[in-house]
């Protein structure tokens, strides 16, 4: 039987976990720090609700000092800044060709994986679920949505395989599928992140409001555009549904939701920023295309005072 480690006690992480329990999977989670483990006790492990129901679980927790079994089966949940430094603190711990799952927001950190763990054969999920932490480690599944799941890089051979680790995953709890074009998704999900999550950050406001905000609106749609540029020059134009009417969609369905960045922002937190327009905007320099507009929200973002 698979023994998952999760690292990242937020929303998504408290969500896998606690649905991994459920299915009576093994499961551990290693949170960041000392007092990260003290909230955890405090809370008495992780209580998951979802629409009337609410489920409560003590998997083990750690930090990363603590976790000192071999880890063949790890799923990244933290921001995609800390990526490098989560997976630092247990590399040590890894087997030499362990699966790690990163279900994250952002682009960009997978690279680093693929870079600095090149025998770990790396998974990435998106995801359409929607949860959120009432208090530490209370998570709420306010919308029952999809996880895809594909290797990344992308090799069409390993679908069986895909099938394999999603046979080992919580599927009575989650819904969650493989998908074959992994990249097709993380760009859609990227496209979605750079349109919504930067402008509600800047204007303060709910994803909805987004809509009709009239400075937010005309900006939502010039990024839109150039996003679709660097979507067509990625060579993903005909599989990426165009940006615009995607996050507009995406806006109206969540629209009573903070979008995590405007969260990170109001609690004083780091943005994920430099993996969502960051990456947007390394890919088109890459491509030697200008993204004016994208690069302006990029500093915006950057000279935000978070609280101010
Ligand atoms: O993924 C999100 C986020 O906030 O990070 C969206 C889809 C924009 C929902 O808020």
């Amino acid at each position: 039987m698979q023994h998952w480690v999760i690292i990242g006690g937020g929303a998504i992480g408290c969500l896998w976990a606690a649905s991994l329990q459920q299915q009576h999977i093994a499961a551990s989670l290693v949170v960041r720090n000392n007092d990260a483990l003290t909230r955890y006790r405090t809370a008495g492990g992780i209580s998951l609700q979802r629409s009337t129901t609410t489920f409560q679980c003590q998997p083990t927790a750690y930090t990363a000092v603590q976790y000192d079994h071999p880890i063949d089966r790890l799923i990244i949940a933290t921001k995609a800044q800390h990526t490098a430094q989560a997976l630092a603190s247990v590399a040590s711990r890894l087997t030499d060709d362990c699966i790690i799952l990163s279900l994250q927001n952002g682009m960009g950190q997978q690279q680093h994986i693929l870079d600095h763990y090149p025998n770990a054969r790396l998974y990435c999920g998106v995801s359409t679920d929607g949860a959120y932490l009432q208090s530490p480690f209370h998570v709420v599944h306010a919308g029952a949505g999809t996880t895809r799941i594909g290797r990344y890089p992308e090799n069409a051979h390993d679908t069986p395989e895909t099938s394999a680790l999603i046979a080992e995953l919580p599927t009575d709890v989650l819904t969650i599928c493989a998908d074959q074009h992994i990249e097709r998704q993380l760009w859609q999900k990227l496209a979605i992140n750079c349109l919504i999550n930067p402008l509600t950050a800047l204007y303060r406001c709910h994803n909805g409001e987004l809509i009709n905000h009239p400075q937010a609106r005309p900006r939502l749609e010039q990024l839109a555009e150039e996003l679709d540029r660097i979507i067509a020059a990625e060579g993903l134009a005909e599989l990426v549904p165009a940006a615009l009417s995607t996050a507009l969609n995406v806006a109206k369905i969540t629209a009573a939701n903070r979008s995590s960045m405007f969260a990170d922002v109001l609690a004083g937190r780091d943005t994920e920023i430099n993996f969502i327009t960051g990456y947007l905007c390394q890919r088109a320099a890459q491509h030697n295309i200008k993204v004016p507009c994208n690069q302006k929200v990029l500093d915006d973002i950057r000279l935000l005072k978070p609280n101010a």
